[in-house]
């Protein structure tokens, strides 16, 4: 049986299965140059990839002309980071080719499942928000909301990590060396981006000041589009990255003077914009070339948009009526002074027109209230490097700070605190104030942390602007995180259920009675052990290290960060270490505790607690003791292709950040819709996880948010919990001794004297004990297996909620104002 709803039988036809196999031959031949007899599995990949290709290429225009003559509002995804991953499987399922296609390609002597191994994931981004942004162009193409995303294409997505003697490696990820097939490249579509140069005013024919931005120096920007198939596939929408190309007249006067040299390295060094995405995870570097690539980003895409929209209306007037900008994160909020300088100094309007056409296209998302995140930008380098929106950052502010002394008379401090230059330290532009100043709608990524920016970090703003702050819970795609990484399940629900939950994942609710069908939570069992086993072959084959899938699969896989407190995790197995060998005959349920994530590559803590990690997978899967009750492992190279494997095969998630830290989580979302038990603080969306599932489905533990602000305001002393917990005592010592490090003692001194000296600032001291007896509670209940496997299924049932087809549709009628085009 199909595990998916069937496409409607034209577009069945628009894919002529039965010439694909041809296809791929003729693809092999014609496009590859290569011998269909070779059998070689990347050959066969990338022919079947463009055979795939080929087939929405049409769908994706008709899609194209839909919007245009609908004269439908389009939505434009501005986002630095996109995370996609692989796309074959994606486009197979959401075509719903899935089974026939891997009949065809058995036919050709392959499974389709080696040939998807070949592909390499497409890494644009650090982590949840690149994800996010490309779970939200499924769910938006999937839903017919006009909507595009726009990028850029690195040529170095998130570095490669591999683990040499416990420590983590970066290697360069050149994820298109051997070509990608996804890409359609326009080499004749070229935008012009300029950088540094001056503002020069003129007067105009009727006598007004104007402005012009002279002497730039000058890039062009590519597209190269990926095409991006909604479930169904009634439509294909695209996401639309751009790659810098140095401009042909560049530095001609070099060349001219024979310095052919010199004339290549400008050529060169301008080309290096979109060479490699800045692998920091929420921490500014401040670099240039970063400030470069998002001013790259933004005025390529402007001027896309607005030749688009210029091809079917006279004015610019109403542009707001037709275009929404959502800015996923400060990173592209750029944006606003160049939408005001291309209304004003290339289409002649005044200022207050102007800004309330700008007012009315954007949005703004936050993702994090971690101050390292928050960009500023050094005044003297964004006046450099564009000059002419320095100006205009300056006049936004100037305006803005009238309005509000005229709001809140005397209050000077206000003003220094809402300015969006601040003043201390030397002058920078507070970007996520633009970004509220230049948005009509500012919103949080889940209910905690929209209050968080609407009570502590936006709190000024909020009391200004009461009606702009709000909150749209995150989502996941249930293609990609349920139907495409878990076929087992899949298909054990659509059997039971029917297919529909894959369009409307509220449907999973009518899995709840089924919870108590014992027949059923075999199944479900079934369907557990089986992805588990699969785990366990992939985790041989990486790490060279047997896990047994009858023990409880415990999970941490997320980017490394301090906030996120895999050292906390780190210290229950340590505890969990103590009691075995303390008293090795007893009843312990026996565990398999998994960890994976990327640490940036200059953050030290985070590299250290990943050492830290493989040195006590070390030492306890070396121990006689405890073998066979409890096992660590660290997979090298977290990504999207390892989390389609890892997230259907794990019984406990941990979400463990320090409460108020966490703005949402989406791993959180696709654990628990895969089956998984959530051991979580009342984190981000974990709180409204909580209310979905009930609480006696979840295991809650430690401060909450308001008791973390309260004892940072208080005095918070963690030597106080190492003195009163001899369990917490002794793990600590063991880290700070050593005991994990005999040939280099002082090796975890800095793990050890960031909780014990440096005020332990997310607070793991103090969620030890409570998270000890969470995990005591996680291991009696997996005994009872019955238990287990019914709050398992009712985590599933009850995650409707966490589709991105709900946040997207909430963002489509509370933000963009545009409603989904007939079918
Ligand atoms: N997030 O991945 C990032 N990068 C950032 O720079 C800031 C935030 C994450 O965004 C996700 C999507 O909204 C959130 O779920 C997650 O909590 C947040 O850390």
């Amino acid at each position: 049986m199909s595990r998916v709803c069937k496409m409607s039988k034209n577009v069945r036809e628009v894919f002529r299965l039965d010439e694909l196999k041809d296809d791929i031959r003729r693809n092999m031949v014609a496009l590859l140059g290569n011998d269909p007899r070779s059998k070689r599995k990347f050959s066969y990949y990338n022919a079947l990839a463009y055979s795939v290709r080929e087939r929405l290429v049409d769908l994706w225009m008709r899609t194209q002309s839909d919007y245009y003559d609908s004269m439908a509002k389009r939505v434009y995804y501005l986002s630095m980071e996109f995370l996609p991953g692989r796309f074959l499987m994606n486009y197979l399922t959401n075509m719903g080719i899935v089974d026939e296609c891997r009949e065809i390609v058995a036919e050709l002597g392959f499974s389709l499942e080696e040939l998807e191994e070949e592909e390499w994931d497409a890494g644009l981004g650090n982590g949840g928000l690149g994800r996010l942004a490309s779970c939200y162009l499924d769910s938006m193409v999937s839903q017919n909301i006009p909507g595009y995303g726009y990028g850029i294409l690195y040529d170095y997505g998130i570095f490669y990590q591999s683990i040499v003697n416990g420590n983590q490696e970066e290697r360069c990820d050149n994820w298109r060396r051997h070509g990608c097939p996804w890409e359609i490249t326009r080499l004749d579509t070229l935008y012009e981006v300029k950088f540094y140069g001056r503002s020069e005013t003129y007067y105009d024919s009727d006598g007004n000041v104007r402005f012009r931005w002279v002497d730039t120096e000058n890039v062009m920007a590519m597209p190269c589009d990926i095409l991006i198939p909604g479930y169904g596939c009634s439509h294909v929408s695209n996401m639309r990255l751009w790659t810098a190309q140095s401009s042909r007249e560049f530095n001609l006067s070099d060349f001219n003077r024979g310095d052919y040299i010199g004339a290549m390295h400008g050529k060169v060094m301008s080309e290096n914009i979109t060479k490699v995405l800045y692998p920091n995870d929420q921490f500014l570097q401040g670099m240039e070339l970063r400030l470069k690539q998002q001013y790259f980003l933004v005025s390529a895409t402007f001027q896309d948009i607005l030749r688009r929209y210029l091809k079917q209306h006279t004015s610019l007037a109403a542009l707001p009526e037709a275009v929404a900008v959502q800015l996923n994160d400060t990173h592209p909020a750029i944006a606003i002074p160049e939408l005001m300088r291309l209304l004003m100094d290339v289409y002649g309007m005044g200022w207050d027109v102007a800004w309330d056409i700008c007012t009315r296209t954007f949005a703004y998302t936050n993702h994090t209230v971690l101050p390292e995140a928050l960009e500023t930008w050094p005044v003297d380098l964004l006046g450099r490097l564009l000059p002419r929106h320095m100006q205009i950052i300056y006049e936004i502010n100037r305006r803005f700070l009238e309005g509000v002394a005229a709001t809140f008379p005397g209050d000077t401090e206000r003003l220094s605190r809402m300015s969006v230059i601040q003043e201390e330290g030397g002058q920078r532009v507070r970007m996520a104030n633009l970004a509220i100043v230049g948005s009509h709608t500012v919103n949080g990524v889940a209910a905690l942390h929209s209050n968080i920016l609407q009570t502590g970090l936006f709190r000024d703003f909020h009391e200004y602007y009461p009606r702009k702050i709000r909150n749209v819970t995150n989502g996941v795609t249930p293609r990609r995180w349920l139907m495409q990484c878990n076929p087992a399940l899949s298909r054990l629900i659509t059997q039971s259920i029917g297919p529909e939950w894959c369009c409307n994942l509220e449907k999973l609710r009518e899995l709840v009675p089924l919870a108590e069908d014992s027949a059923f939570r075999d199944a479900w069992a079934r369907a557990k052990l089986e992805n588990k086993r699969l785990l366990s072959r992939y985790v041989l084959r990486k790490v060279q290290m047997g896990i047994n899938p009858n023990t409880l699969f415990d999970m941490q896989f997320k980017r490394m960060h301090e906030y996120k407190r895999q050292l906390l995790n780190v210290m229950h197995v340590i505890s969990l270490f103590n009691r075995i060998k303390d008293n090795p005959s007893a009843d312990i349920t026996p565990r398999t505790v998994l960890f994976g994530g990327k640490a940036a590559p200059g953050y030290y803590q985070a590299k250290l607690i990943i050492r830290l990690i493989n040195e006590v997978a070390r030492v306890v899967n070396a121990d006689a003791d405890v073998a066979g009750r409890l096992r660590v492992a660290f997979l090298p190279n977290y990504c999207i292709s390892q989390a389609e494997k890892v997230v259907p095969a794990a019984d406990l998630s941990e979400q463990i950040s320090t409460a108020g830290m966490e703005a949402s989580g989406t791993g959180n979302m696709k654990f628990a819709l895969n089956g998984a038990l959530t051991i979580g603080t009342l984190d981000g969306a974990n709180v409204e996880i909580m209310e979905e599932v009930g609480a006696e489905n979840i295991f809650i533990f430690g401060l909450k948010a308001h008791e973390v602000a309260e004892k940072r305001r208080s005095g918070y002393n963690p030597r106080e919990f190492y003195e009163n917990d001899a369990e917490l005592r002794r793990v600590m010592d063991m880290i700070g001794s050593g005991f994990f490090s005999p040939d280099e003692r002082g090796l975890f001194s800095p793990v050890y004297d960031s909780l014990m000296h440096h005020g332990d600032y997310y607070m793991l001291m103090a969620d030890y004990r409570p998270y000890m007896e969470a995990q005591a509670a996680v291991d009696a209940l997996y005994l009872d297996q019955d238990q287990w496997v019914r709050k398992s299924i009712l985590n599933a049932a009850n995650m409707g909620k966490f589709s991105s087809d709900r946040s997207v549709m909430e963002y489509a009628r509370g933000i963009w104002h545009v409603e989904p085009l007939g079918k």
